[in-house]
Parts: structure tokens; C-alpha cells; sequence
């Protein structure tokens, strides 16, 4: 899979790819992840990615010509699935759509700024609208982080078989069950004795019980 990814300001996404898992992804090729500074594409000598917006409200918009040209340059060179728009008025990110996404092949993440993009974006290039829920960050650099996070940890090979995606929180619409490590008492509190019994069938049976039972608990909207 390759993303790439547009902003004003590329440096806040370094290190996530620098590290851990995500990292192993991008050195072993299972994920390239390329960054586009809008400035590189401003106008003038001043670079100018963002103006005010027409009638007058308050804030800056992010001007059509600059991005129109980053994004037709990148589909020149080839054919996105998806051009997604990083905005807290898009679609909240699930883990179906986290799911969806990691089939594809090529994605552009654009990071939204300022008061949003001009209109005509959206019509030119935007093909999906992506939140990453109901608050306000001030930029959609660190959501394009998490969304990259959430679909490149489900590319084959990423994960080994420990951290396996299969048993994830919300897989399946479920919470994940309490679990536990040594030492099998720590001041008085008790491993629940069925993890220690070793019938693998009673202790699947258990587990998933006490999914259905925290689900039910924490988020019952996730079982309607
Ligand atoms: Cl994608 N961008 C911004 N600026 N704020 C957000 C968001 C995105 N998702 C949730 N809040």
C-alpha cells in the first residue's frame, strides 16, 4: 500500500512512522509513506496556501489552486483509490471503514487546516471525508496519523502472530476480555482459576462471556 500525504505541516507526522510497527511496515515495504508540503505547490513569492474566505466570515481557507495542483500531480503518476479529506465534519472513522481501506492500493490523505478547504476541492478531488470523532484538533495531521495507524497495522505480514488483529477490541463489535500475567496472585488478587486450568475450550468459552459482559457494561451500543 502507499499514502500520500499532503499538508502545511509534515513534520508533526515524522515520528509515528520512525517507530515500532509502524516503522517495521515501512522498512520491510509493506507500506510506503510519502509526505507533500502544500507550501512546495503555494503561489507567488510568498508560497500562499491559504486566503480569506469570500463574504466576509472569520479564519483562512485553503486555497483550490495549490492543492488542485499537488493532487493532480500525484495522479499523474497513478490511480488512487481514495483522495481522503482529514475534516471534523467527515464520516467518524470505524474500524469497518479502518478495514475497507486496507484493501487498497494507493490513498492520498489530505490534512485539513485553517477554517477547511475551498469548496471546489471537494468537487475536483475529494472522494471521502474522514473525522476521527466529535472534538476539535487544530489540524488533521495527527488524525491522518491515527487513520494511517488504524489501516496499516491490517496489512498481511505487519502484525505477527501475538499481536494478531483477529482478537482485537471491536473485530468483531466486541471489547476485548480481561487479561492477565504473571505472577498468578499479587497482593490477594487471583488470576480467575479457568485461565490456569488449560482446557483451551472452557477458557475460548470464558473469554468470550466476559467480551459480551464488558461490551454489554462499557458499550451496549456496540451489540445493538
Ligand atoms: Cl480529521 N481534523 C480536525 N482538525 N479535528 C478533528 C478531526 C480531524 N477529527 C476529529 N477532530
Amino acid at each position: 500500500m502507499r499514502i500520500d500525504i499532503i499538508s502545511v505541516l509534515p513534520e508533526l507526522m515524522e515520528s509515528p512512522f520512525k517507530t515500532s510497527i509502524l516503522k517495521r511496515a515501512v522498512d520491510k515495504g509493506l507500506a510506503e509513506v510519502y509526505f507533500h508540503h502544500l507550501r512546495d505547490f503555494g503561489l507567488g513569492k510568498h508560497r500562499q496556501v491559504d486566503d480569506a474566505p469570500y463574504g466576509g466570515s472569520a479564519g483562512m481557507v485553503m486555497m483550490v489552486e495549490p492543492l488542485d495542483r499537488c493532487i493532480s500531480e500525484l495522479k499523474e503518476q497513478r490511480t488512487y483509490d481514495e483522495v481522503i479529506y482529514l475534516t471534523p465534519d467527515g464520516e467518524t472513522l470505524t474500524q469497518k471503514i479502518a478495514n475497507s481501506l486496507s484493501t487498497k492500493s494507493n490513498l492520498i490523505f489530505l490534512c485539513g487546516h485553517y477554517k477547511g478547504i475551498d469548496q471546489r476541492v471537494r468537487e475536483l478531488h475529494i472522494t471521502k471525508e474522514i473525522s476521527i470523532g466529535d472534538y476539535v484538533l487544530t489540524g488533521g495531521e495527527l488524525a491522518a496519523c491515527v487513520l494511517a495507524d488504524s489501516v496499516i497495522r491490517l496489512l498481511p505480514g505487519v502484525l505477527n502472530d501475538e499481536q494478531s488483529a483477529l482478537t482485537d477490541s471491536f473485530q468483531d463489535n466486541l471489547l476485548s476480555p480481561p487479561i492477565y500475567t504473571r505472577p498468578a496472585e499479587y497482593k490477594g488478587l487471583k488470576v480467575p482459576e479457568i485461565l490456569l486450568s488449560g482446557n483451551l475450550q472452557k477458557i475460548q468459552d470464558w473469554l468470550h462471556e466476559e467480551s459480551v459482559k464488558i461490551t454489554q457494561e462499557k458499550r451496549p451500543d456496540l451489540l445493538e
